[in-house]
């Protein structure tokens, strides 16, 4: 997801979900380096909780707009939702080619808690019981009526509904599937790209992919240097976890899910090379694989990639003051509330750490967030139907080396055009 398999589609506002990836890193930046449509902003007073009759507090929510393109007054809107992190613009790629093709105004709204767009200035735990995938459909909703209405309004006209159609990625394609099936009559359909909209406990055929993805060869070659990498941590984890420039990762398992994502990273954004040349070729030299995996976690994943180490240290998640890593508490909170996603090592045959497992995540949920968080994924797919979701006129799209798949919908639903 995220994007991930030969980048299939970056949008920048979101998705690059997560790994989890901190949603800052510098690919992604580098590639929509001064390739913004905009990044004019605007403002809209959104409602901090559409669920109570009896709260009225706003926040503001940032967004903006694109109308070269737009055949004024009827043409259609596409709104590209924004996902797990900053919303910085709106970048130019496919979509700005539709929009041309289409005569289509763009709109992009910046997720609720992420980037700009924050109700509180403390990101305690209490403060975050407004983050939710349902919060933030409902905001959609709320900005798609207001966007309408002044449209109208600057037009001279009332009544009037421009056709909308919304774009999302990964988390955000969730979002796109999901706002759909829950407000289809505020858009006439939705893309939902490489969308994770199965939420999972237990995501072992995460690892399971990243195996396939990897070919015999060099997933061997992962699998043993894990083998002595669980070794030596146990041995002499202070000098290993210097030796990848982690020394902060003293839970095992922060240490372990750090060096696992440092491999997905290769496989989700389609650079499986970087990763399986040099480490098989040391393999096939004799060479240490300690140091040839060393080396690729410290120059493509931190240096070019530009992750945060600091990002995989739960005391660093349990800072609550705001700053530019933010979003990796945030998605944290998303995912040991709502949907999951645990990475988890398969019983048999893993690539990862068998110590990155439930128990990890349910005790980082709690360390970082409270007693007594955790994610009832079970809710979750009742209230949206999970790879059953019931909606029309949704584009499911995936990439067939994306570990993020199997948490998509991967097959077409029965016909339903019938019924709407
Ligand atoms: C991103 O840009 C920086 C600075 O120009 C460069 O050093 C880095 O290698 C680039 N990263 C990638 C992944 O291209
Ligand atoms: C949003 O709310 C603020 C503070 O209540 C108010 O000053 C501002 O005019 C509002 N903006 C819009 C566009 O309604
Ligand atoms: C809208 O109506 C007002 C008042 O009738 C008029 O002054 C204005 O020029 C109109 N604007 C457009 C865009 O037609
Ligand atoms: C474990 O994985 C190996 C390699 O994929 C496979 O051959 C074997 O059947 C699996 N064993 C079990 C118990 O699933
Ligand atoms: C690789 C992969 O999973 N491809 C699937 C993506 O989704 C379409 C439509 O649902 C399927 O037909 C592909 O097989």
């Amino acid at each position: 997801m995220k994007a991930a398999s030969s980048l299939l589609f970056l949008f920048l506002c979101f998705s690059y979900v997560f790994a989890f990836i901190p949603p800052r890193n510098l690919l992604l930046s580098n590639l929509s380096q001064g390739k913004f449509l905009t990044n004019q902003e605007f403002w809209f007073n959104q409602t901090l909780d559409h669920f109570s009759p009896y709260d009225h507090r706003e926040f503001r929510q940032r967004y903006y707009e694109f109308l070269d393109y737009f055949r004024i007054p009827n043409g259609p809107i596409f709104l590209v939702i924004g996902g797990e992190g900053p919303c910085n613009g709106i970048v130019n790629d496919y979509i700005a080619v539709l929009a041309k093709k289409f005569g289509a105004a763009v709109v992009s709204l910046e997720h609720r808690y992420y980037g700009l767009s924050t109700p509180f200035d403390s990101l305690a735990t209490e403060n975050l019981k407004y983050l939710s995938s349902k919060q933030a459909l409902f905001d959609l909703a709320a900005f798609r009526q207001y966007y309408q209405d002044s449209l109208n309004a600057k037009l001279n006209r009332t009544e009037v509904e421009n056709p909308w159609f919304f774009f999302g990625g990964s988390y955000a394609g969730a979002l796109s599937a999901w706002f759909r099936l829950k407000f289809p009559h505020l858009t006439c359909g939705s893309l939902a790209s490489s969308a994770v909209v199965l939420a999972v406990q237990d995501f072992t055929e995460f690892d399971q992919q990243i195996g396939e993805s990897a070919g015999a060869e060099c997933k061997a070659a992962l699998q043993e240097t894990t083998q002595i990498i669980e070794t030596k941590l146990a041995t002499d984890g202070k000098a290993l976890r210097a030796f990848f420039n982690a020394d902060d990762l003293e839970i095992d398992g922060d240490f372990l899910y750090f060096l696992a994502d440092a491999a997905v990273i290769a496989f989700q954004y389609g650079n499986p090379d970087k990763l399986c040349k040099p480490l098989v070729e040391a393999k096939k030299a004799g060479d240490d694989l300690v140091d040839a995996y060393a080396k690729y976690v410290k120059q493509y994943y931190v240096e070019s990639f530009g992750v945060n180490v600091q990002t995989y240290d739960q005391k660093y998640l349990k800072k609550t003051a705001i700053n530019e890593d933010s979003s990796s508490r945030l998605w944290w909170f998303q995912v040991c509330t709502e949907v999951a996603y645990f990475q988890v090592a398969p019983s048999n045959d893993s690539i990862r750490s068998s110590k990155v497992d439930t128990k990890y995540h349910l005790d980082l949920c709690e360390n970082v967030f409270g007693d007594g968080v955790f994610p009832d994924v079970d809710a979750t797919n009742l209230y949206y139907g999970g790879t059953k979701i019931a909606g029309s006129k949704i584009i499911f799209s995936n990439g067939s080396q994306d570990p993020w798949r199997h948490a998509s919908k991967q097959s077409p639903s029965p016909d339903r055009t019938h019924q709407h």
